[in-house]
C-alpha cells in the first residue's frame, strides 16, 4: 500500500482530496504528511488573488483557469473564504462560476472557510498550497477576500500578488490604508466596462508613484473585464514578466525563504498552543483564582508557561 505522500506524487486525485481534508481537520499524521511532501515542493507559480468582496476575483478565476488549460498547463485553486460557513466542498458562487471546470483533471479547485480550519485558516490555506504544489500543478491561484490580517497573511506565500480593484468603487484608498499597496505585484482594474476607469487609472498611478518610486518592479496596471473575458492574455503575459522578475533578481528564493520561516514559526506556535492547551484542560485551578483576585492574570499566565516548560519563565 503506497503512502498518502506517494500517492500524491502519482498524481492520484483521491489522495490529494484525502490530505487535504486532514489539512483541514488537523488531523493526527498531518506534520507526518507535510513532512513527506516537502520535497516535492518549489515548482509551481503561486499566484494570489485579493481584492474587495465582489471585485470579480472568482469570475476572473474562472477565466484564467480556461486560458491557462489552452496552454496546457495545470491549475490548482485554493479559494479562501473567511466568512463561508461551508467548509470542505466548493462555496456556492465558487461551484457556479468554475463548475464548467470540475470534471476537468488539469484542475482542483478547492474552497475554504474558517469552520473548516481547524488548524486556522491561513495555516489550512497554506498548506493546501503545499500539497497542490507537491501533487504537481504548474500554477497555483489562491483567492482571498482583502480584508483582514490572516487573508493579508495567506497572500504572502504567493509567488506573484494580483490585487482587483473595480472603478467607482473608492477601493485605492482601502488599498492604501491597508498596507495592500506595498505587497501588490500588480493591479488588475476589473469591470472595466463600467464608468471610472480613466480616474481610478490616474488615482492608482499617482499613488505607486509614491509607493513605488525606487521599487525593481513597479507594478503594472491591466484592465479586465471578466464576464467578456476581456484583458485575461494580458494578465497572464504580466505574471509571466513577474515571475520572470523574480527568479533573475533574486527575489524569488528570497520570498520563499521568508516563507517557508514563517511556516516554521507558524507551526511551532500552534502545535505549542495546542500542547499548552491540552495540559491546562487538566489544571484550571488559574481560572477560579483569577476570578476571586488571589492571583493577577499575569502571574497565572506565567504560572501556565512555567508548568509547561517544567521551569521558570519569567526570571525576574
Ligand atoms: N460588469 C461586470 N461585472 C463583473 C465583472 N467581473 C465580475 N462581475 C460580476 O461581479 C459579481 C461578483 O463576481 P465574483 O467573481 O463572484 O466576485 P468575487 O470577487 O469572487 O466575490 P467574493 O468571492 O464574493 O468576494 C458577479 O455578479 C459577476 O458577474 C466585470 O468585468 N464586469
Ligand atoms: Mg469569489
Amino acid at each position: 500500500m503506497d503512502s498518502l505522500a506517494q500517492r500524491i506524487s502519482k498524481r492520484d486525485e483521491r489522495a490529494l482530496a484525502k490530505a487535504i481534508s486532514l489539512v483541514e481537520n488537523d488531523a493526527e499524521g498531518k506534520l507526518e504528511l507535510l513532512k513527506d511532501i516537502h520535497s516535492m515542493t518549489g515548482h509551481a507559480h503561486y499566484i494570489g488573488l485579493t481584492g474587495s468582496p465582489g471585485a470579480g476575483k472568482s469570475s476572473l478565476v474562472n477565466r484564467l483557469i480556461t486560458y491557462l488549460r489552452k496552454l496546457d498547463l495545470t491549475v490548482g485553486v485554493v479559494a479562501v473564504d473567511p466568512t463561508s460557513p461551508f467548509s470542505g466542498g466548493a462555496l456556492l458562487g465558487d461551484r457556479v462560476r468554475m463548475a464548467e471546470h470540475f470534471t476537468d483533471p488539469g484542475v482542483f479547485i478547492r474552497s475554504m472557510g474558517t469552520r473548516g480550519s481547524l488548524g486556522g485558516l491561513s495555516r489550512t490555506s497554506k498548506e493546501t498550497v503545499r500539497l497542490m504544489d507537491a501533487y504537481g500543478f504548474d500554477v497555483i491561484l489562491i483567492e482571498t477576500v482583502g480584508v483582514g490580517q490572516s487573508e493579508l497573511d495567506i497572500m504572502k506565500i504567493a509567488d506573484s500578488i494580483a490585487v482587483l480593484l473595480n472603478p467607482g468603487s473608492g477601493d485605492v484608498v482601502q488599498v492604501f490604508k491597508a498596507g495592500i499597496m506595498e505587497i501588490a505585484d500588480m493591479f488588475i482594474v476589473n469591470k472595466a466596462d463600467l464608468s471610472g476607469v480613466p480616474k481610478l487609472l490616474a488615482e492608482l498611478e499617482s499613488m505607486l508613484d509614491i509607493v513605488k518610486h525606487d521599487a525593481d518592479w513597479r507594478p503594472p496596471i491591466v484592465k479586465t473585464v471578466s464576464v467578456q473575458n476581456q484583458g485575461i492574455d494580458e494578465v497572464w503575459e504580466r505574471l509571466k514578466e513577474h515571475l520572470a522578475y523574480l527568479k533573475k533578481s533574486g527575489e524569488r528564493e528570497r520570498r520563499r525563504k521568508t516563507s517557508l520561516e514563517r511556516e516554521v514559526i507558524e507551526v511551532v506556535h500552534a502545535e505549542m498552543m495546542k500542547r499548552l492547551i491540552e495540559q491546562e484542560k487538566e489544571n484550571r485551578s488559574w481560572v477560579e483564582e483569577v476570578k476571586e483576585g488571589s492571583i493577577d492574570p499575569y502571574s497565572a499566565a506565567v504560572r501556565l508557561l512555567d508548568d509547561y516548560y517544567g521551569e521558570k519563565v519569567d526570571k525576574s
